[in-house]
């Protein structure tokens, strides 16, 4: 089965799965390889320098000669405008946003030719954006790792796919065939996986880190951070503990404070303790690492089969 839908031929991939794009996580290495299987790997800008997302660009095109995509945060990122014009001067197919309105910054894109597709976690923002003229719409429900919002992805689907014309593709919560299933049947048309490309071979984030991927279990997750009004889902450990307890006294901006640096310091250094472990709910239900490529394949065939033992079981019946 090919699982072929309009996301396919918008991005011209083979399959419509993407990889989430993750700062100081989704470096070119990881980004090729899920280009090379076949869906769109995503270079996770963050908010680095310029000059850093250039060398990225350059190692992934020596890497891959399939579209790619860059996913840029809109929050607090004093290199935004900088980094749109290289997304622009290095003719990048794809870019991707989260954390913010990239309203702004559409009309310049299109007008070069890149892809805009940007994240939104409501069916308001996503109306805005299909009229600002955006491609398709990634929608994130709140089991994903990261920047968060209100919604879970079983609520947050259906409604966008039924308020905008343009694709939808689901994110959050997703980390096998069965949810990519799900999502379709919910009216998306495409889906995209952070926590699971986390486990990939290819991800250059510190060994720690996949473990305790690998270790986590059904609540090891919690979102910190609502006293900034930027909550963030990470798995639980000291940091996590410690900022709950600054969130329970409403301590927004200490919040903001520790946690400085800290994405960093998990996924490069692997302080599993103190560091920022951003991670969806989905964490649970990665048990192993493997190729990118070995991804992308069991994701297709592990949906192929979900689809047919739901066949089976509408036909045959009680
Ligand atoms: O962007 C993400 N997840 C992220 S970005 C990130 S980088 C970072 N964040 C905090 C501290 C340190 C580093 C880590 N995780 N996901 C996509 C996403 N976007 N989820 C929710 C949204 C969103 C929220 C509000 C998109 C738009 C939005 O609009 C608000 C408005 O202006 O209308």
């Amino acid at each position: 089965m090919q699982f072929k839908t309009e996301v396919c031929d918008l991005l011209n991939i083979k399959y419509p799965i993407l990889q989430g794009g993750m700062a100081w996580t989704s470096t070119a290495e990881l980004a090729a390889g899920v280009s090379n299987a076949g869906g769109l790997g995503i270079i996770g800008a963050g908010s680095m320098p310029p000059d850093v997302l250039k060398e990225e660009i350059v190692k992934l095109r020596a890497l891959t000669d399939k579209p790619f995509g860059v996913n840029l945060v809109l929050l607090n990122n004093p290199f935004v405008t900088e980094l749109v014009k290289v997304i622009i001067e290095k003719r990048v197919p794809v870019v991707t946003t989260g954390a913010g309105n990239p309203g702004p910054f559409i009309p310049e894109l299109k007008d070069r030719g890149v892809k805009v597709l940007p994240v939104t976690a409501s069916v308001a923002l996503a109306k805005r954006l299909e009229r600002a003229g955006a491609d398709a719409l990634i929608t994130e429900g709140m089991e994903a790792g990261g920047h968060v919002g209100e919604l879970t992805t079983f609520v947050l689907v259906p409604q966008v796919a039924a308020a905008v014309k343009i694709p939808v593709i689901a994110a959050g919560g997703i980390a096998n065939g069965r949810g990519m299933i799900a999502a379709f049947v919910l009216g998306a048309r495409g889906v995209q996986l952070g926590t699971r490309f986390v486990c990939a071979t290819e991800c250059t984030v510190h060994p720690k880190v996949k473990e305790k991927i690998l270790r986590a279990k059904d609540r090891d997750t919690t979102v910190t951070g609502y006293s900034t009004g930027h909550p963030v889902r990470i798995l639980k450990n000291k940091l996590s503990r410690e900022l709950e307890l600054l969130d329970r006294e409403n301590k927004g901006k200490e919040v903001e404070e520790r946690g400085e640096g800290k994405l960093r310091l998990a996924m490069q250094e692997g302080d599993v303790d103190w560091g920022s472990l951003m991670a969806g709910q989905s964490a649970a239900m990665v048990d192993k690492i493997e190729s990118a490529k070995d991804i992308v394949e069991s994701l297709i065939e592990e949906a192929s089969t979900a689809l047919k033992d739901l066949s089976a079981m509408i036909e045959a019946g009680p």
